[in-house]
């Protein structure tokens, strides 16, 4: 089937440059002062083609309007009524939405739900404004995009699409997966997904040849007008290039086209002509998922059973004293061991279950990317986990008799979901009885809409040394549910050795006879070698385990080790893996023998090393460098705690702001955290700096080291002058600068000493600057 693809807009930022943006000046504050100006662009973009416009709203959220002239009432509707008027008849207006600009929580302060409600006041204007749709876009986190699209789906009926900004990696720069954004954003049910900014055409092209992979919604593509030329920030392609670009997405189907930084109206009506698409439906990948680590449903998966209390006295203790130390430990032991996905179980009489749910999913979110199983018949417990949670969970679980209560939750946040053979009159004896209660199961997940591969049956696991008929009518039905409903399949497996000795002989022999049958979910203890072995040699055997290699990688050395975190737990570790509890005690420790200098050069300097050196080899992400760089600062609050004259443990002064005109400082924090942890004193100005209060900061605290922060093409100008201001006053200092449109040789280029692509550089950059 043919159709013709929807063209959006351009870059309103450039295009307000252009048209007299004075330096300095945020776009929706001119919005306000020239609304003619901004309606003239938008009918630009409109005699171009653009049947869907934007409006300049992105860079608008309560946060973001403090102390200024316009509420953030009237930001909004000035610049909603100029999109209008613009549009008429002749187009639809978006809500633009971008990045609140803060860290979530674990990183950072930004909780879920306030997340939301910032972004549900946003939304509340822009529907009493009549916007035809809501567009969150340059976004990078996908929680922060999880809490908008709830805030909108919540409270409107306005359609919503969203579209991130990425990496040629495949990651936004906190770490979000292709795969998982189009994983979740699937199940959340938006109207169309995709990518803006952040690449050219080429780059972004394999990232939607990916994003298809997983979704069939209609798909979005903004990208810039290729890369920025490093001598001068202008954007390397003309519009006829752009277009010739645009033709690989109209071949794969994509629906939505525009243009980002460095677009035009010319390059929207290059785009106007011949605007005929292939319209492509076909089977997705399916998975659960963090927002930073899938685990597709292709082949046998370990759930990792230990955060429960079930008959564990240490881990109901945990839990009553609220000890989230030790589940975070469990989380990181069973994930180490290679458990694809942490069962979550907190169900304890006297404790409020659902409370207790977000606690744990927010403890083990910061110490693992793990997937999520919520495992609880609690309908309120259920839906805060999924809340919560921030990627695509799957729900243990529900049965016949509870199934209209609980599935419509599961739908709604997207989520997969566990199914129980179990009816009013509890587990039926034979394998028929027990199908035929999955086939209603699967019957009702259908009708309300949850995809077959969102869907797994566990036709439970009992004991042989009570009914040790039973494991037959388990293994038989579970065959049955895998050829004729073609489901996934689950099991807690471990049920089956209860009362035995040497239990593991029994669960291993179990597990490999049910991943025959066909299990793809198995339920087991990740920490027990015996039965890992059963899945890898399963995996390697059933062809699962491509040429074996996997196989081959744990075994070829013999070396098997056992993750036994009590014992072996090194700062290095607890730095690497973000626990703070760990390295402020391991630090009082090694105090008893070391000098305060030694722990801080030999321990913690080495571990933050490691975890930078692991974050530029792309095996650690953004969240976790900086949960790293926390657990390390907790190390050295007990050294300056413990020794009266640790400031002078400080290295040196650096000075640190986001420039004039540039209220993003999302970049610049995170440059504070790790800069702080490697043992600088930092002096942070801010956002939206002033000129001359940098220079004069500089001199006065006589500053060696200055490091700027610039998000916006519009804002770079403003970088330079910056620099430029620095240059004149004689004051001797190195500047190293920093921000999303900038590269190396644009920064050199501008006259700064050192460009530092993220907050790993800035600290290399500054051991060579102070030591
Ligand atoms: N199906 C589904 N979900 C399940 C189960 C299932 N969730 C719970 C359980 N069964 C699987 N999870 C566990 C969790 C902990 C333990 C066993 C299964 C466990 N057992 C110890 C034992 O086996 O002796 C008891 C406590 C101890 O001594 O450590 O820990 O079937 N969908």
């Amino acid at each position: 089937m043919t159709r013709e693809y929807i063209l959006l807009d351009g870059a309103m930022g450039t295009q307000i440059q252009n048209k007299g943006l004075p330096l300095g000046v945020r776009p929706e504050i001119f919005g306000c002062e020239h609304p003619e100006i901004i309606q003239e662009i938008h009918e630009d973009y409109i005699r171009s083609g653009s049947q869907v416009i934007y409006a300049n709203t992105f860079g608008l959220n309560r946060h973001k309007c403090k102390n200024l002239d316009y509420s953030l009432d009237e930001l909004l509707t000035i610049n909603i009524q100029s999109a209008k008027k613009a549009a008429g008849n002749k187009a639809k207006v978006a809500l633009d939405i971008g990045p609140i600009g803060e860290l979530m929580e674990p990183y950072g302060t930004l909780s879920f739900e306030d997340a939301y409600d910032i972004f549900k006041e946003i939304i509340l204007i822009g529907k009493r404004e009549n916007v035809d749709l809501v567009v969150f876009e340059t976004m990078s986190d996908l929680y922060e995009v999880k809490a908008g699209v709830l805030a909108c789906k919540e409270n409107t009926d306005l359609p919503v699409w969203v579209t991130m900004s990425f990496e040629a990696n495949g990651r936004t720069f906190t770490g979000t997966k292709v795969e998982c954004m189009a994983n979740v954003l699937d199940g959340l049910n938006v109207d169309a997904m995709g990518i803006n900014c952040s690449l050219g055409p080429d780059e972004i092209l394999p990232l939607v040849q990916t994003m298809k992979q997983w979704t069939n919604k209609p798909l979005i593509v903004k990208p810039n007008a290729g890369l920025p030329d490093p001598s001068n920030g202008q954007y390397s392609m003309d519009a006829q290039s752009f277009v010739s670009k645009m033709k690989c997405f109209k071949e794969l189907g994509v629906q939505y086209m525009g243009g980002c930084c460095g677009t035009t109206p010319d390059f929207i009506s290059c785009c106007n002509q011949d605007k005929e698409i292939n319209e492509v439906t076909k089977e997705t990948k399916n998975g659960v998922c963090s927002s930073s680590q899938m685990c597709e449903l292709n082949q046998v998966r370990v759930i990792g059973e230990r955060i429960n209390p079930t008959g564990k006295k240490r881990f109901q203790k945990a839990l009553l004293e609220h000890d989230m130390n030790y589940i975070m430990e469990q989380a990181i032991a069973q994930s180490d061991a290679g458990a694809d996905i942490l069962d979550v179980n907190v169900g304890l009489p006297g404790i409020d279950e659902a409370q207790m749910m977000i606690d744990v999913i927010k403890a083990i979110q910061s110490v693992v990317t793990t997937p999520i199983q919520i495992d609880s018949s609690n309908p309120k417990a259920i839906e805060a986990g999924l809340r919560i949670c921030n990627g695509k969970a799957i729900v243990n679980s529900v049965n016949e008799t509870n199934m209209d209560e609980i599935l419509p939750i599961v739908k709604k946040y997207g989520a997969s979901v566990i199914g129980l053979t179990l009816n009013e009159n509890g587990l039926p004896t034979t394998s028929e009885q027990r199908f035929s209660i999955a086939k209603k199961i699967v019957g009702r997940c259908k009708e309300l809409g949850i995809k077959e591969n969102d869907i797994a049956i566990d036709c439970l696991t009992l004991t042989i040394s009570a009914q040790q008929d039973q494991a037959k009518e388990t293994l038989d039905a579970l065959a049955k549910v895998k050829k004729e409903l073609g489901v996934h399949c689950v099991l807690g497996v471990s049920n089956i050795s209860f009362g035995l000795p040497s239990r593991n002989h029994i669960i291993s022999s179990f597990l490999t006879q049910a991943m025959y049958c066909g299990l793809d979910l198995a339920i087991i203890n990740p920490n027990i070698p015996e039965i890992m072995d059963a899945v890898y040699a399963f995996k390697a055997i059933s062809g699962q385990d491509k040429d074996c290699q996997n196989y081959i990688s744990i075994y070829a050395n013999e070396k098997m080790e056992v993750t036994n975190i009590q014992e072996n737990m090194t700062i290095e570790a607890a730095v690497l893996k973000g626990l703070s509890e760990e390295c402020k005690n391991l630090t009082k420790e090694l105090l008893k023998s070391l000098d305060p200098m030694d722990v801080i050069n030999q321990q913690l300097i080495p571990a933050l090393d490691k975890v930078g050196d692991l974050y530029e080899q792309n095996k650690l992400f953004l969240p976790q460098l900086i949960n790293a760089a926390n657990a390390a600062c907790a190390g050295f609050d007990v050294i300056k705690n413990e020794i009266p004259s640790s400031d002078s443990i400080s290295k040196g002064k650096i000075l640190i702001a986001t420039v004039k005109g540039d209220i993003h400082d999302i970049g610049k924090n995170i440059v504070r955290v790790v800069l702080e942890n490697y043992g600088y004193q930092v002096i942070d100005l801010g956002k939206d700096v002033p000129i001359q209060t940098i220079v004069d900061t500089a001199i006065e605290q006589n500053i060696n080291l200055i490091g700027l922060s610039a998000l916006m093409t519009t804002t770079v100008e403003s970088m330079k002058k910056t620099i430029d201001a620095l240059h004149q006053s004689g004051h001797p200092c190195k500047i190293m600068v920093g921000g999303a449109v900038l590269t190396k040789d644009y920064a050199l280029e501008m006259g700064a000493d050192y460009y530092a692509k993220d907050a790993k550089q800035s600290a290399d950059i500054a051991k060579e600057v102070l030591g």
